[in-house]
């Protein structure tokens, strides 16, 4: 791997938010992933490159650890805000699409969860892909989609979920947003997710990636 996106994943593994963040001590004085993603877009690294190669491989990386017992929430919460921080550069290049809007999409992460790294990507290649993008945020329960659908009558609906219990809370969100609204599409995504989960609880379509949703929004005539 190309040394610059190295030194940006372990940046993000390791919660260097940037070169005046003085965690963690042995990194004291580094550049952080603030720094290094801008130097990256610098050199003429994609941005697509960085996002895949380096900021979503740390995330995965202090997840594993997270598994193990090698590493706690406070260090997943400070890997967020390096990611974050990352993010900050690379995304005007996903969203500086097409200015005439396709349609809209609501999205959000479900009732109960507060992981919104996923669903701000999934939010940033699709609003890159000409749609509106609505993020309603983390932890969103059926009425906040209730409320949006009623603003936004033709929308798309997105919900993330990177939880094995707040799976329930989609199921929950997904079959009363059907029942008062069985035209609106609904898709999910996230980790925990699967095509077998997504056609149980009534949802349109499950897409592993950003990607994938943007190309089935495609598919949607609004
Ligand atoms: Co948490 N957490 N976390 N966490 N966290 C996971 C998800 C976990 C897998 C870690 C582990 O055990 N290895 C585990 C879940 C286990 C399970 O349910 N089976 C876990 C846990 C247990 C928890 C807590 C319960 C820990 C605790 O308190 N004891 C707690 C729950 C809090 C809550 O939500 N109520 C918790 C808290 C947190 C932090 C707040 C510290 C932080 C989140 C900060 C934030 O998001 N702002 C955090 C983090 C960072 C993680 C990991 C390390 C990284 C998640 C992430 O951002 N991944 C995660 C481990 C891991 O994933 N390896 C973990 C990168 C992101 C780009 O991927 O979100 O999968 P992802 O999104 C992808 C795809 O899934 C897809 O596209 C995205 C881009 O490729 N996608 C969609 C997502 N949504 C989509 C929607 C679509 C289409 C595609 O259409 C609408």
């Amino acid at each position: 791997m190309n040394e610059l996106l190295q030194q940006l994943s372990v940046a993000v593994e390791s919660g260097k938010i940037n070169k005046a963040s003085p965690f963690p001590p042995s990194m004291k004085g580094m550049d952080g992933a603030d720094e290094l993603c801008q130097q990256a877009l610098e050199v003429g690294i994609k941005a697509e490159t960085i996002l895949n190669d380096a900021l979503i491989t740390g995330m995965a990386r202090i997840g594993q650890k997270f598994s193990e017992g090698k590493a706690y929430v406070p260090e997943m919460l400070i890997a967020a805000k390096a990611m974050t921080a990352a993010m900050k550069h690379i995304k005007p290049y996903f969203t500086s699409g097409e200015i005439k809007r396709k349609g809209t999409i609501v999205i959000g992460t479900v009732h109960g969860d507060l992981h919104d790294i996923g669903k701000n990507i999934v939010a940033m290649t699709i609003e890159g892909a000409g749609w509106e993008v609505i993020d309603l945020g983390v932890d969103v329960n059926s009425e906040k989609f209730i409320n949006a659908i009623e603003k936004y009558p033709d929308c798309v609906i997105g919900m993330s979920a990177l939880l094995t219990t707040t799976m329930a809370n989609m199921e929950s969100t997904v079959k009363e947003l059907k029942s008062k609204y069985p035209n609106n599409k609904v898709i999910v995504g996230g980790a925990p997710l699967s095509m077998d989960f997504c056609q149980k609880i009534g949802a349109d379509f499950y897409s592993p990636s950003p990607q994938g949703a943007a190309e089935y929004l495609k598919t949607i005539v609004c």
